[in-house]
């Protein structure tokens, strides 16, 4: 059965690009943009959600960057994906903090910096989002002061999530230092070859 993955990987889309290299997928690629491409109506058979990223394997169809990369790990990922009933709870729990607690926030200064003119930015709303994020950051910090990943010994599918997320970071030069645990730990991760090919990506 064929899989396709749909979006550009200059996007959210990235993240799920990068779990499918890193799980050594056999896929088709079709580097949807999400203002050109994510609103025609064969796109939108695939997600009526009109955004990217977007897998089809077989009759699936699934969308949502996070649980496209849990499913792709999980059926494809081999040790990628945890085996224990308690692990695979933590994973799941830093997939879903990465985008409850890091995304909105990073988001409103990605808005700013990228999506707004200059004369129309607000460096209150700027200011505001990078002190938001200290909470979550120290608490990444302090769990990666003991392990070098966030399950353990072993970079998995939740590292990649919550790096992946952090990717839109490094577009608005965020300032990681203050968080050594967390800048080497995302170090880490973006050193990958699974990311590299990623990148290299339409
Ligand atoms: N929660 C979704 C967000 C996907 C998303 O918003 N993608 C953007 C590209 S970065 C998009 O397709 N935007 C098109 C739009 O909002 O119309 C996910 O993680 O997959």
């Amino acid at each position: 059965m064929s899989i396709t993955l749909y979006g550009i990987s200059g996007s959210r889309a990235i993240r799920s690009i990068w779990a499918a290299e890193e799980v050594g997928l056999e896929y088709e690629h079709v580097p949807t943009h999400f203002a050109k491409d994510a609103k025609a109506d064969e796109y939108l058979a695939v997600n009526p959600n009109g955004r990217i990223p977007a897998l089809v394997d077989g009759d699936m169809l699934l969308c949502e960057s996070m649980a496209i990369n849990l499913y792709l790990a999980k059926n494809y990922g081999g040790d990628l994906y945890p085996s224990t009933p308690a692990a695979e709870a933590l994973t799941w729990q830093w997939s879903v903090w990465g985008i409850s607690e890091i995304e909105p926030l990073q988001m409103q200064i990605v808005v700013q910096k990228l999506f707004t003119a200059e004369e129309r930015r607000d460096a209150s709303v700027v200011a505001r989002a990078e002190k938001g994020l200290g909470r979550p950051l120290a608490v990444l910090n302090d769990t990666l002061a003991e392990q070098p990943y966030l399950l353990g010994d072993e970079f998995g599918i939740a590292d990649l999530n919550v790096a992946g997320v952090m990717l839109l970071l490094e577009m608005v030069s965020f300032d990681i230092s203050p968080w050594p645990n967390v800048q080497s730990w995302l170090q880490r991760c973006y050193a990958r070859d699974s990311l590299v090919a990623a990148r290299k990506r339409d």
